[in-house]
């Protein structure tokens, strides 16, 4: 738990000339806090609703909330076609950059063209409201008109990032029984082809070992790398010759505010990614809400940029439906930051003249070890705005951020939220806040929380607490995908007598009252903003036929917020061939979760540090990990053990 926080930290107040001209306002906070649910009422009203909802909010069978009950709309029609309805046709909504250095601009109309069609095309193979469509897809145009269509016909989508394995995908493929899987050839990594239909093939298996849910696979040609593509005839199915070929004229219905609009697994405590579903009228409100009044959207004159993939929740809210249900025009980047070279993102923001940019910290980070001549040598005046998200930002980055990118005037959102709040939570309001460098400052209009102790006491200011929603909001989650238990015990047991969310957080009030995300308090690590848990990385390592027991820690990295260092005991009689074992044991990791879940160490030790009822102690391995002096090793059953692990590492 990083940033330090002190109340005398330099606060950036709002220029004059910033706070004219803001969507949000200080009474927003009055009004919210006078009546919260007509508040929410009146951000829904934003929203293009079928059937107008009688009930804001019905809290009965809680934790299981129905927003706007009653209501029905469609979230492709308020993401798509009112814009174009309302003569804002010709408006490019996307402007795309692949990774080699093409690109392709959609407007509205268009836009409405590519859905109408993929919806068409689903509905043709017999895909019905509620069915489950799996996307994994690199961020092509054809993966964010895949999410539109679905959600256009009341298809659940469930997006997995396709940095993942072929294993992540099968288990999350199997959790919703998709009946389609939608991907592409293959994808670009670093200017060169590599496949990714080959990993659905390999996920999806074949025989006793076959998905039995997946009827197709419908694929788009991006890389064209291979021309002898596996191909399963009578499965798969190219997009140019399905899709492409289906009428652009497509008459939506209506779906209830409750209904599904997407799963999005995440890592929890547990091995097992939890599927967090998320609902349509509430979930659209509060990221169409957030996306006005944080990032000061005006219609027609912004061009926002979002730099996270559509395989986290942050390219769910902030690429796709906030931006695009505010009528926004926005770059969607394929590739990584220095391909071709460390120039690519300020040569987008240039060409485009993004004035929104919205990254996390592990990447100012980068940019900060790459220099600011970079930067530099770039026209970013552009930019009047910054958004940070993912991780606590250091407030060295931010200072960073804000002259180096925002060209020492563009106010900073430093925004917290989960993949489980669906959209953003606690930020400041740009043009009212006094912002402090590493401080996400106050809970949004129309949000509650606070920071308690154990007993669920609020802590004073100084002190740290666990972060909790003490009230629900409208785009927090509906439950976890098949697992009503589950859910109920991860967020609402911990608070239970309350009824309380648990975020997972630590925090602390700053003595003004700033409220300080200090990261997580359980086993979930966050690397580049990614959430992984130890569990997970432990479990896959013990998947190697040498290894008998694996403890995995987050350790503090300088780039990547956290690191994951990996403690591992061998099996009896199984040789310890050093580096070829680690690069084997890290292979491994890359296999079966991701090469983002890599450890960045692996040692191989005699012994595990546990207490006695058999707990690893982590907090301890975190110790050595960081270098620092041990802890409390009392509860240890063998304090040595510790000399062997740090003579490992010597
Ligand atoms: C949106 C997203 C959620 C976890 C969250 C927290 C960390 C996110 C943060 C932040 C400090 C911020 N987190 N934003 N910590 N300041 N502004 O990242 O969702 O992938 O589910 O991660 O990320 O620890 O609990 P998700």
């Amino acid at each position: 738990m990083s940033p330090a926080t002190t109340s005398s930290a330099q606060g950036y107040p709002p220029s004059k000339e910033f706070a004219a001209q803001a969507n949000a306002t200080a009474e927003m906070y009055d009004r919210a806090d006078a009546d919260r649910l007509e508040f929410w009422a009146e951000q829904a009203r934003r929203l293009d609703w079928d059937t107008d909802f009688d009930q804001v909010l019905d809290w009965s069978g809680a934790p299981f909330a129905k927003w706007f009950v009653g209501g029905t709309l469609n979230v492709a029609v308020n993401c798509v076609d009112r814009h174009v309805a309302a003569g804002k046709g010709e408006r490019v909504a996307i402007h795309w950059v692949g990774e080699p250095g093409d690109s392709r601009d959609l407007t509205y109309a268009q836009l409405q063209d590519e859905v109408s069609k993929a919806a068409n095309y689903f509905s043709a193979i017999g895909l019905v409201a509620g069915d489950r469509v799996a996307i994994y897809m690199p961020m092509v145009p054809e993966a964010l008109i895949s999410m539109l269509a679905c959600a256009r016909l009341g298809l659940t989508h469930s997006v997995v990032f396709a940095g993942f394995s072929a294993g992540a995908l099968r288990s999350r493929v199997d959790d919703a029984e998709a009946k389609l899987v939608i991907t592409t050839d293959g994808q670009y990594r670093r200017g060169k082809p590599a496949p990714l239909k080959a990993a659905v093939d390999e996920a999806l298996g074949s025989g006793d070992d076959a998905a039995k849910s997946v009827e197709k696979v419908l694929v788009v040609r991006r890389t064209n790398h291979d021309e002898n593509l596996p191909w399963v005839d009578g499965r798969d199915v190219w997009w140019e010759d399905t899709v492409d070929e289906q009428s652009a004229t497509h008459s939506p219905e209506a779906f209830d505010a409750e209904h599904p609009l997407f799963l999005l697994y995440t890592s929890g405590t547990t091995g097992k990614p939890k599927g967090i579903v998320h609902s349509s009228g509430g979930y659209l409100t509060q990221a169409s809400y957030t996306f006005h009044n944080v990032f000061d959207h005006k219609e027609g004159r912004d061009v926002f940029w979002c730099g996270a993939d559509i395989g986290w929740v942050t390219g769910h809210s902030y690429l796709v439906y906030g931006p695009l249900s505010n009528g926004a025009t926005e770059v969607v980047y394929e590739g990584t930051p220095n391909s071709p070279n460390e120039h690519r993102h300020f040569e987008i923001i240039e060409k485009y003249g993004v004035t929104i940019y919205y990254i996390a910290p592990t990447l100012i980070r980068t940019f900060m070890k790459w220099g600011r001549e970079i930067p530099d040598a770039h026209d970013l005046s552009s930019v009047r705005l910054l958004g940070s998200v993912g991780e606590p930002i250091n407030p060295e980055a931010w200072k960073w951020y804000r002259e180096v990118i925002g060209g020492d005037t563009a106010p900073i959102v430093d925004t917290w939220w989960q993949t489980e709040t669906g959209a953003i939570m606690i930020s400041p309001l740009p043009g009212v806040t006094e912002a402090k460098p590493g401080s996400a400052m106050k809970p949004l209009p129309g949000i509650s929380a606070n920071i308690v102790d154990d007993q669920g006491n609020p802590v004073s200011h100084g002190e740290q607490g666990y972060l909790v929603l003490d009230q629900p909001w409208p785009s927090m989650l509906r439950g976890i995908w098949g697992d009503e238990d589950r859910f109920r015990e991860t967020y609402w047991s911990r608070f239970a007598e309350q009824g309380w969310y648990f975020a997972g957080d630590g925090a602390r009030y700053d003595d003004d009252g700033a409220l300080w995300v200090l990261g997580r308090v359980d086993d979930v690590m966050n690397i580049s903003g990614h959430r992984i848990s130890t569990a997970e990385v432990e479990s896959a390592l013990v998947g190697h036929a040498g290894v008998a027991e694996a403890a995995v820690i987050g350790a503090a990295d300088e780039t990547t917020g956290q690191g994951i260092v990996a403690f591992v005991i061998l099996r009896e009689g199984v040789e310890n061939t050093g580096e070829a074992l680690v690069k084997e044991l890290r292979e491994q990791v890359s296999i079966e979760i991701s090469p983002i879940a890599k450890p960045r160490e692996i040692n191989v030790v005699p012994e595990l540090p546990k207490t006695r009822s058999g707990k690893i102690m982590r907090r301890l391995l975190k110790d050595v990990a960081e270098g620092r002096e041990l802890g409390d090793t009392s509860t240890l059953v063998d304090p040595s053990v510790f000399e062997a692990i740090r003579q490992k590492r010597a």
